[in-house]
């Protein structure tokens, strides 16, 4: 769903396989010398000539794709609007439908992999709203385009060479092929290195088949899945509802402790139930800051995490499967008056918070740990509660403060 993130992600994985020294080509005249070093890569990982050849046989560039690379989004989304359009009653009910429907299917694969069904069909559910969205562009041209024609050469020119692979070895023809603008394919929108590395045949018919097949389909996340560090036991997190008395600086991404601290520290699930009794690492959680929900991360939050580097899409995929299978929703609604600040608007609160002395970081316009952990020593000064979260009301008093 959002590919640029992942793709962030996966490029650093296959860093190693990139294609050293490939330039970015600015015009449509280099894209054909870029594709022939893509083909050259192509054939020394053992893909025949003519299969690349055919791929890229009259291939031009999508400007298409090179205008939705550009765009950037202006506005980073609440915790309330982004769990609100990913985690819908209508999502819920068909995931709650798919889950009867491949029941078998789901559990065997669960059993084998040490997946459960509801996170295998959240994540169907959330990449292509079970299937409803499989993206029409050509895989091929578009992981071409961005290679050749943006500047992220070495991690597209390697997605083109493991598009091809996929060519050579699964009887499709490139137009058959299709896929989100950005390269991600079938059900499950995996990228073309996450297709080769962990897609299964699991209905045994000699192919994979993502778009098609959803014993494929499944049993191929359920491998990404435990390939990027899923492991049976706890769920990716849990609401919670914390102690009066709870420091909130400890309610941060970065700070882990054992489960069984935090369970002594009086931090207790949303229905009153106590926390599983467990030493994994976890993490605490204010989304939409303290007045809103509070999640504990647990280690298959990270695992989650490793498919989208998005923390509002993880917790979307946790929110989601508990639901699906059957358990309550989140009990906490985030605050009416959360908003979404622009890009600029973090740099300018950057600014004020370096002007106080509370962040010394070059300004990026990203609501990261220092950053937050400077809206903080805000808070404290003003005696508000020091979630770290920029409320309206932080946000005023600042401009007010720092001028
Ligand atoms: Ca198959």
């Amino acid at each position: 769903m959002i590919p640029f993130n992942r793709t962030a992600l996966l490029a650093a994985t296959t860093a190693l396989l990139a294609i050293p020294g490939t330039p970015a080509y600015a015009q449509d005249g280099g894209f054909r010398d870029c594709l022939q070093n893509i083909k050259a890569e192509a054939i020394r990982q053992g893909v025949p000539g003519a299969v690349a050849d055919r791929a890229f046989q009259g291939l031009t560039p999508d400007q298409k794709v090179v205008d939705l690379d550009s765009r950037q989004p202006e506005f980073s989304l609440t915790y309330g609007k982004y769990v609100g359009n990913a985690v819908t009653p209508d999502r819920i009910a068909k995931g709650q439908q798919k889950m009867a429907q491949y029941r078998s299917l789901l559990d065997a694969i669960g059993r084998e992999y040490g997946v459960p069904p509801q996170y295998l069909v959240a994540f169907w559910g959330m990449e292509t709203n079970y299937g409803a969205y499989l993206g029409d562009f050509q895989v091929v041209r578009s992981v071409a385009t961005l290679a050749c024609m943006t500047k992220r050469t070495a991690f597209f020119s390697n997605e083109t060479v493991q598009a091809l692979k996929i060519l050579a070895s699964n009887g499709m023809t490139s137009q058959q092929m299709r896929g989100s603008w950005a390269g991600a394919m079938g059900n499950m929108q995996f990228m073309p290195s996450t297709f080769v590395k962990y897609g299964v045949d699991r209905d045994g018919n000699g192919r994979i088949d993502l778009w098609n097949s959803m014993p494929d389909a499944f049993a191929s996340a359920a491998n990404f899945l435990r390939g990027i560090g899923f492991r049976p036991g706890l769920p990716s997190s849990d609401e919670i509802v914390l102690p009066r008395n709870f420091p909130l600086d400890q309610a941060d991404t970065t700070v882990e402790k054992p489960v069984r601290t935090w369970a002594a520290m009086g931090v207790k699930r949303a229905n009153g139930q106590p926390l599983p009794v467990s030493d994994e690492p976890a993490s605490i959680t204010l989304p939409a800051g303290w007045r809103g929900p509070a999640f504990i991360l647990y280690p298959n939050f990270k695992a989650v995490m490793n498919w989208n580097r998005s923390t509002l899409y993880a917790l979307s995929i946790g929110i989601l499967a508990q639901q699906i299978a059957g358990g309550p929703a989140v009990a906490q609604s985030p605050p009416d008056d959360d908003q979404p600040l622009s890009h600029d608007a973090v740099i300018d609160m950057q600014k004020r918070l370096a002007r106080l002395g509370f962040y010394s970081d070059e300004p990026d316009g990203l609501l990261g740990p220092k950053t937050r952990s400077a809206v903080r020593l805000f808070q404290k000064q003003i005696g508000l509660p020091a979630d770290g979260h920029p409320t309206p009301e932080v946000v005023q008093r600042l401009a007010q403060a720092a001028r």
